[in-house]
């Protein structure tokens, strides 16, 4: 089941590593073929190479839409070689086989992440390159197809060890990845093109993933686990680049996933905000001046809890917000760059993992939220709803006051990335109390309440914090019990989506206890 490499196509748009795989080809005796582009760098770089036009004896037309697609490539990739009829007709045809293909396709993901109109979108989805892919993947029994740039080294490596041979085993792996690359891309093409059509209904959008990652184990240590990237968003925890520390766990991602997602909540350009994550809830976020004053800030809501969580940051690292946070157990920092001085001072603690992303998630991308149930899949569109957005309606005799509005929107911001029932109290831009994932709406109001007296507590101040707070719930209180506890911690201000069959009776208790409250129009269930 060994086949020896003698002709290789390489047609690349990320030509990442590409001189120094076709270079190490060429000195095993390969001969290279290669399109335009490729083609150009690889001569650049000094190596022989047949254009691919001499294969087919075709210029590359029409913008090079069509450059591969030809009988002389993908009869040389299909053939079966040991069947007499292959050969016949590539002994008839003057087709000559290749043996390994190197492709990777245009970039159509990070051409549509980044904004790109229709027309680009549409230029942008490959079709020669997929073609190929699938051809020498199909073929593996006698071709090796690498789709990725991080294979390289152990392709040459197999052919060294090899005497010029690709196992068949290395073979089977890599046409596996090469299909789940092609139905990744695709699932990417038909995402975007209902996103443009404006086709909403997930049940006809594509579901596809990379396979980035198999974890040591799942939720908890007897589950298996992999990770999968679908490409769908430019910044975020599938997209970070990790500076330091052992590789991210399960729940690791999970959680991040959650603070960064929360903290891309803030713009950078207003405000300096962090958040600190547990088990995917909230313990403490605010925003500050700097991001130290901001990480003290969300610390203080919930010390305890804070221990051993995630820690976002909605602007560059800087040496002293690094230096507050290194001082207690912090199992990740996600944030979207990072100064020397801190990834120096974070290298100080070797388990600490430090992501950085490049940029803040978009919170109004579109995008896909998949959760399975016994036998099926359950999918539906990403909660993209932002508070700066929405129609804020005044119910009560009494308005906010500016500083109550601020912390209104900040709490309703937060109280979207925690689990339902959530309750939020905010005050000065900083959670005071979260309740979340009870399943009594007045139990969460009781818990926020009571870990704000705890924080009060542990910090030596005579009253709860919640007293003068505002409070922020994520769906409507169905009846008024849930808001007098919230009036009973001392919560001056409300905001909640509203549209309960009681909002009179609600709206009549908060005029009573001279509440200012607003209504959002917008839920915010999150299980
Ligand atoms: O426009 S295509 O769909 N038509 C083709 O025939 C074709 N063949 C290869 N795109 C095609 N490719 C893609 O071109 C490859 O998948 C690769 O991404 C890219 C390499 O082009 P170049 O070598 O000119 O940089």
């Amino acid at each position: 089941d060994l086949v020896p490499v003698k002709r290789a196509l390489l047609s690349v748009s990320d030509k990442t590593g590409l001189v120094a795989f076709a270079a190490a080809l060429a000195s095993r005796g390969v001969a290279l073929i290669s399109t335009g582009g490729t083609r150009a760098a690889l001569a650049e770089a000094g190596l022989e190479v047949t254009d691919i036009s001499d294969v087919t004896g075709f210029p590359e037309i029409m913008d090079g839409r069509v450059k591969t697609l030809h009988p002389n490539v993908h009869g040389g990739l299909l053939a079966i070689r040991d069947d007499a009829e292959h050969r016949a007709a590539m002994e008839t045809h003057g087709i000559e086989g290749i043996d390994l293909v190197c492709v990777n396709l245009y970039p159509f993901e990070e051409t549509v992440a980044g904004g790109a109109d229709y027309a680009t979108g549409i230029e942008n989805i490959d079709i020669g390159g997929p073609a190929m892919t699938r051809a020498a993947a199909k073929n593996h029994a006698y071709v090796t197809m690498v789709s990725d740039p991080a294979d390289y080294d152990a392709v040459i490596a197999a052919l060294e060890e090899n005497d010029g041979q690709v196992p068949l085993s290395l073979r089977k792996q890599l046409a596996q990845k090469a299909f789940a690359r092609t139905a990744a891309y695709d699932a990417a093409v038909s995402n975007w093109f209902a996103g443009e059509i404006g086709e909403s209904a997930p049940a006809h959008r594509a579901i596809g993933g990379t396979l980035a990652e198999v974890m040591r184990y799942g939720e908890n240590p007897h589950q298996q686990a992999a990770f999968y990237k679908t490409g769908e968003h430019r910044f975020g925890v599938a997209t970070a680049r990790q500076i330091q520390g052992k590789a991210l766990s399960y729940n690791n991602i999970n959680d991040t996933d959650a603070a960064f997602e929360l903290v891309s909540e803030f713009d950078p350009v207003r405000t300096r905000a962090v958040a600190i994550i547990k088990h995917a809830n909230p313990c403490g976020v605010a925003e500050g001046e700097t991001l130290k004053a901001a990480y003290e800030k969300a610390l203080a809501c919930d010390p305890v809890s804070a221990f051993g969580g995630i820690v976002a940051l909605n602007a560059p690292l800087d040496a002293e917000a690094a230096e507050e946070i290194v001082k207690i157990f912090t199992e990740v920092i996600i944030a979207p760059d990072a100064s020397q001085e801190a990834i120096d001072i974070v290298a100080r603690k070797k388990n600490l993992r430090l992501l950085l992303t490049g940029g803040l998630a978009d919170p109004r991308a579109p995008g896909l939220a998949v959760k399975t149930v016994a036998g099926g899949l359950l999918v539906q569109g990403r909660d993209s709803g932002v508070v700066d957005d929405l129609d804020l309606k005044v119910v009560t005799k009494r308005a906010p006051s500016a500083q109550e509005l601020a912390d209104l929107k900040f709490a309703f911001r937060v109280a979207k990335h925690v689990k339902s029932n959530a309750i939020v109290y905010v005050k000065d831009g900083t959670t005071v109390g979260v309740g979340a994932g009870q399943m009594s709406r007045v139990d969460s109001a009781r818990i926020a309440a009571r870990k704000a007296e705890d924080a009060a507590e542990a910090a030596g101040a005579a009253t709860p914090l919640t007293r003068g707070s505002v409070v922020a719930s994520d769906a409507f209180f169905p009846f008024a019990d849930g808001l007098m506890a919230a009036v009973e911690a001392g919560a001056t201000a409300v905001i909640q989506p509203g549209g309960s069959m009681r909002d009179d009776e609600v709206i009549k208790a908060a005029d009573e206890a001279g509440l200012a409250m607003v209504f959002t129009g917008m839920r915010h269930f999150r299980h």
